[in-house]
């Protein structure tokens, strides 16, 4: 069921109503996450992901008030260039769309979104979480609405500038299963493993979708499908910590926080990296979205 208010393109409405595979992917890294032409090369091959593995993909934005489930690629393009678009959370959604905004949406809103579209999967490069140190409150709403939303994130876990044994702990209070992908440690976007466990490894498409379908059967909200890097371009820990380090001292002098912290980390990373954390990301979210495809093309075949 597509709920009355929200805007499907064609051809995801068609899959939809036909119950083949449909994969989510967010906008918010694509506004904000990677610069210019990296985003639209990345959003581009995303897209292309996913229908290599036989699913639809649906780029979801807010577009002039209106929640858009399936960008175009006239729309993509757009969003990729234009400057100074808003980034809107789940709390967010009811501003953009009752004043009739534009917006890209993070992985919280996009949930939203997906859920109230009956997709089920969605690919993005890493989930927010608990930050390290700054404010111990500014904990991204991502969390929160895997809590409450049946929708299976695919992700190369949470971002590596975040608390992440925090933010493990936050996810098993909030009751958030957290599968790993082949592995059994908690990937830490560009770096590909961590020394934390998984809450549940699988080691199929099948098995992911078999968890997932159990999970929400069972009365539970969203999931966490992790996988690591690919490890011809992931930054290997004692490098990244570095980088990290330098990156936070120019948050803190800057005054940076609030929503606006994430994505001066990932650029200033970029920088110091000399390109190597982009050149992660772009592959990562690229290899979310294909295993993405591939799970949900298992759901839709059912049990
Ligand atoms: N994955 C990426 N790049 C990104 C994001 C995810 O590879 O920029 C975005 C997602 O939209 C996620 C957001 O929801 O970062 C987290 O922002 P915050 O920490 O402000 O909640
Ligand atoms: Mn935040």
């Amino acid at each position: 069921m597509v709920a009355p208010w929200l805007t499907p393109s064609a051809e995801v409405r068609a899959a939809l109503a036909a119950g083949r595979p449909v994969v989510a992917l967010e906008s918010t890294l694509i506004a904000h996450g990677l610069p210019w032409p990296d985003n639209l090369a990345t959003a581009r091959g995303a897209e292309a992901a996913v229908r290599a593995a036989g699913a639809v993909p649906a780029t979801v934005a807010i577009r002039d008030g209106t929640p858009t489930v399936g960008l175009a690629d006239d729309q993509l393009a757009e969003l990729a260039r234009a400057p100074g678009v808003r980034k809107a959370s789940r709390r967010d959604l009811g501003a953009a769309v009752g004043l009739g905004r534009s917006a890209a949406t993070t992985v919280s809103a996009t949930m939203a979104l997906a859920r109230a579209a009956g997709v089920r999967v969605f690919a993005t490069g890493g989930i927010g979480g608990a930050h390290r140190d700054a404010d111990p409150f500014d904990i991204s709403a991502d969390l929160a609405e895997l809590a409450r939303t049946p929708v299976l994130v695919v992700c190369a876990g949470a971002k590596s500038i975040l608390h992440l044994p925090r933010t493990l702990e936050v996810l098993e209070t909030l009751g958030v299963p957290v599968l790993g992908y082949r592995t059994d440690a908690f990937p830490a976007f560009y770096v590909a493993g961590s020394d934390l466990e998984v809450s549940c490894r699988v080691e199929t498409p099948a098995e992911a979708a078999a968890v997932f379908a159990a999970h929400v059967r069972m009365g539970g909200g969203g999931a966490v499908l992790a996988q690591p890097c690919p490890a011809d371009v992931a930054v290997p820990a004692d490098e990244f910590r570095g980088w990290l380090a330098a990156a936070e001292a120019d948050a803190r002098s800057a005054g940076v926080t609030g929503a606006k912290l994430t994505p001066f980390l990932l650029a200033r990373l970029a920088e110091l990296s000399g390109g190597r954390t982009l050149a992660a990301n772009r592959a990562l979210i690229v290899a979310n979205a294909r295993l993405a495809a591939e799970v949900a093309v298992a759901l839709a075949a059912g049990p």
